[in-house]
């Protein structure tokens, strides 16, 4: 079958930008808002900055969406940040409210969709005191916090997202710091995640209780997972990954069910997830209205070595990124794939596994998506013209977008497209050091120099793209139509 135009996106297609609050608001001790567990978190990461200024969004966010609004976008995802809106348990902060009101009216001002997470790793200290995720007493507190949300914002807000990559959190808990205090990770954290759960149903439920016409889903963070080979035993390795890392999540939040597969794993390992009675009668009345997918990159699955077990690890060396991949005896391995280049930070770039990420939520699933994160990762630096020439970002984000388009032509639904992130922002593991943004902020983790913001070329490349809804990419991009010539072995081109 030969295509002969591009894809074509839908009217209203909501195009923009994506960041959390922790990682680009700054103010962490101004207009009232409390400490969080992220702010010790970050404080750990030397040699690169904490969340204390990052792009100082709390004073610029004025600036930053006259930007967005100057490059087009229809649609911008953020997040709320809990330590900022509830100063101690079922305590609301109203200079916090005050924050996100004139926030929101700005984006709504400027003919810009608000798209809102409830939850992005900033969990108050006060919460976490009380014993954070590990406790049920957790889900009375994020029920009001949630309702406080939807109270003072339902009007104008119409996208909900409840936990952003829930799946991550518990897989690399670690690293995100919800496994602190935890004794036994690796039994607990089915414990920890059955908390979540509930209180993403929580969120679900009283979204559609208080706002009218109100839309609410899961955000996670998915990986799509080929086999390493044409070996049976490694297309189960896959398959083992995909439920361990991402499909017991979407099962849930979808069916609000536990599959069997996790039942028998949790048989196997003697792990109790904590389901109590009640929990899910409660939960069936959770039914989300369409799935946020975050999509940067894919990963490869194998026959584990034996004896070994091993989580995934992005360590750095220096400034520069390395994947030390999973190994888990009996069940999976995860390894570098040889067909796809990687980023400075050594991750894979993948532009099929966009639409591959697509396809397999909508066969699985059948729900409506909105993309809220994808994105490269460099470093980058004002060069000697004081501008940041990024051809590698537009590449991705061109070779992204036209997969998203292609998804489209293959029948999945999908409303919108919101990369990683609109200015440069805290990275999750690597501060300043890893810039993902459309739109440079002149600090660095060493210097927090001026804060100036300045568009990329990435920015006005995207810019002609949305501003056309996905018409004009700058290069013929047919060639992503031919199977046949993409993609040769690193080691192939040696
Ligand atoms: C996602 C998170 C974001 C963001 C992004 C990039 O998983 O939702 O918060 O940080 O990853 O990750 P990093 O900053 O580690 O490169």
């Amino acid at each position: 079958m030969k295509h002969l135009t591009d894809p074509v996106f839908p009217e209203g297609f909501l195009w923009g930008a994506s960041s959390s609050a922790w990682q680009v608001e700054g103010g962490v001790a101004e207009g009232g808002r409390v400490p969080s567990v992220i702010d010790e978190n970050s404080k750990t990461k030397k040699p690169f900055a904490d969340d204390s200024i990052t792009a100082d969004h709390f004073h610029h966010y004025k600036e930053d969406v006259a930007l967005m609004k100057q490059c087009g976008f229809t649609s911008y995802r953020f997040a709320l940040a809990w330590p900022r809106i509830m100063s101690a348990p079922h305590t609301v902060n109203p200079q916090g409210i005050a924050f996100y009101d004139d926030l929101i009216n700005e984006l709504v001002d400027a003919g810009i969709t608000p798209i809102v997470t409830l939850y992005h790793y900033d969990l108050p200290m006060w919460a976490y005191d009380m014993g954070g995720w590990g406790t049920r007493e957790i889900i009375d507190e994020f029920d009001f916090y949630v309702r406080t949300c939807f109270e003072h914002y339902g009007d104008r807000v119409k996208y909900w997202l409840a936990l952003n990559e829930q799946n991550m959190q518990i897989i690399y808990g670690e690293h995100l710091g919800v496994a602190r205090g935890v004794r036994d990770w690796f039994k607990d954290k089915w414990h920890i995640n059955h908390i979540m759960n509930m209180c993403h149903c929580h969120a679900v439920i009283a979204c559609h209780d208080m706002v009218p016409g109100g839309k609410i889903g899961p955000v996670p963070g998915y990986v799509p997972i080929y086999p390493a080979t044409g070996n049976p035993q490694d297309q189960i390795a896959a398959m083992n990954a995909e439920e361990l890392t991402e499909k017991v999540w979407n099962d849930f939040d979808v069916f609000r069910e536990y599959n069997t597969f996790i039942q028998k794993y949790w048989r196997e390992n003697d792990i109790d997830p904590g389901i109590m009675d009640g929990d899910m009668e409660y939960a069936k009345d959770a039914k989300i209205d369409f799935i946020a997918v975050n999509c940067y990159r894919s990963d490869m699955g194998k026959q584990p070595v034996p004896g070994i077990n091993r989580d995934l690890k992005f360590a750095h060396m220096g400034t520069r990124g390395e994947m030390v991949y999973s190994n888990y005896e009996g069940i999976y391995a995860l390894d570098r794939n040889p067909y796809v280049e990687r980023t400075d930070w050594d991750w894979h770039i993948d532009p099929v596994s966009m639409r591959y990420a697509l396809r397999y939520m909508w066969d699985h699933y059948h729900l409506p998506m909105v993309i809220t994160e994808a994105g490269f990762g460099a470093h980058e630096d004002l060069g000697p013209d004081g501008q940041i020439h990024d051809p590698y970002r537009i590449d991705y984000l061109r070779d992204y977008i036209y997969n998203v388009g292609l998804a489209i032509e293959d029948g999945v639904e999908v409303f919108g497209f919101n990369p990683w992130s609109f200015t440069d922002l805290l990275s999750t593991g690597n501060g300043m050091a890893k810039r993902y943004g459309l739109v440079f902020v002149n600090t660095t983790d060493d210097d927090v120099r001026d804060l100036r913001r300045v568009p990329k070329d990435s920015y006005y490349w995207y810019s002609k793209l949305i501003k056309s809804n996905g018409r004009e990419w700058g290069k013929d991009m047919t060639e992503w139509r031919d199977f046949t010539k993409q993609f040769p072995r690193a080691s192939d081109a040696d």
